[in-house]
């Protein structure tokens, strides 16, 4: 229960909604059947799933959905293992949803990722042209993460480049990915039968519509000029903004800042680590670690008001939000302030 209206806030859904959520949670006939596939990757997303504890996502999730094969948790191995897939597929066609863990490479037709015997790019093929809706989990199958960095020696890709024409998917994306994201798309699923709103990216908008910069626990420190230069310095210990080393919170759209990892209790920046950007294709390990970030957008931080009341609930696109972030700043006349802010004198800090 406390999971479920916890994905119901995450969703950005109204709380009398939760209601409707946890009466199809609890339908006994309405687990999807699900068939999890594992890449080329460190197997991290499954683990931040089931090092979630209180209240155990894992158990929820495993408890909404029928799971019908999954390399990291089932039992079975070598051909009982692949006899077990291909029944499912053909005992589900059309019905399942399909996770996806791991990048596919395409280097001599696939050759560098074969599980019993069939190239990653045939067994997602296979499994994607029969499932109802993809669930991309983790920036490796979103777009090919850590494995395809170049100089992308297997010719790693996202699970999309291989995805057929017309299949509705999501990209979860995260190094690993948040979990409550992925039950919070189970939980939309089940209660409404269709994906929620999705950006560009075709990621959720609920979980992706905000740069991590506006919700950043250190954004008064960046706002106020206190920044680390040094790890395990003393602006380091007293918890300064990570903009100087390399923190790419600026210019990457995910929910961390707000519901944290491991039951709320830990996130990159809290532990004074630097986004690395593991949600942003564009931005995990493009450039340097230590690469100042484009501040781009004049976005409110999470003490503006929103423009109107209904404004920026679910599914305000970046934007808008931005949109809304410049009218704001303008009325106020923060865009001067804002520019001031901007670290790139030396003399424009305080620290
Ligand atoms: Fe990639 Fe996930 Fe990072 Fe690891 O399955 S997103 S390397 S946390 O394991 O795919
Ligand atoms: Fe937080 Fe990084 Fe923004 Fe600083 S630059 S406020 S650490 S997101
Ligand atoms: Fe990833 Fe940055 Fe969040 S590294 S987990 S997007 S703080």
């Amino acid at each position: 229960m406390k999971a479920v209206t916890t994905a119901t806030a995450v969703m950005g859904l109204p709380l009398a909604m939760a209601e409707q959520v946890v009466a199809a949670a609890e339908k006994p006939d309405n687990r999807p059947p699900v068939i999890w596939l594992h890449f080329q990757e460190c197997t991290g997303c499954s683990e931040a799933l089931l090092r979630a504890n209180h209240p155990g996502i894992a158990e929820v999730i495993l408890e909404l959905i029928n799971l019908e094969y999954q390399e990291t948790l089932m039992a079975g191995a070598g051909h009982q293992a692949e006899a077990s897939l291909e029944n499912a597929i053909k005992k589900y066609a059309g019905k399942y949803i399909l996770i996806v863990e791991g990048s596919i490479p395409k280097l001599d037709n696939g050759v560098c990722c074969q599980i019993g015997g069939k190239t990653a790019m045939e067994s997602f093929k296979h499994a994607a042209e029969n499932a109802a809706y993809v669930i991309n989990l983790g920036a490796c199958a979103c777009n090919g993460g850590i494995v395809a960095i170049e100089p992308n020696p297997t010719q790693a890709f996202g699970a999309p480049e291989f995805m057929p024409e017309g299949k509705p998917y999501i990209n979860l994306p995260g190094c690993p990915p948040n979990p409550y994201n992925l039950l919070s798309v189970v939980l939309y699923l089940l209660t409404f039968g269709a994906l929620p709103e999705l950006d560009a990216q075709n990621r959720p908008l609920f979980a992706y519509g905000r740069l991590i910069h506006e919700h950043c626990e250190r954004r008064p420190h960046f706002d106020a000029g206190r920044f680390v230069r040094e790890f395990g310095s003393e602006e380091h210990k007293l918890g300064y903004c990570l903009y100087h080393m390399g923190c790419k919170g600026p210019e990457t759209y995910a929910n961390c800042s707000i519901i944290h990892f491991n039951d709320g209790a830990a996130w990159p920046i809290g532990t004074g680590c630097p986004c690395i950007g593991c949600t942003e294709g564009s931005v995990l390990f493009k450039n340097s670690l230590y690469s100042l970030a484009t501040v781009a957008q004049p976005t409110p931080n999470a003490n503006v008001p929103t423009a109107s009341p209904e404004g920026l609930g679910q599914g305000a696109t970046p934007t808008q939000t931005a949109f809304v972030g410049a009218a704001v700043g303008l009325a106020v006349g923060a865009g001067a302030v804002y520019a001031a802010r901007l670290p790139k004198e030396p003399e424009d800090e305080n620290k």
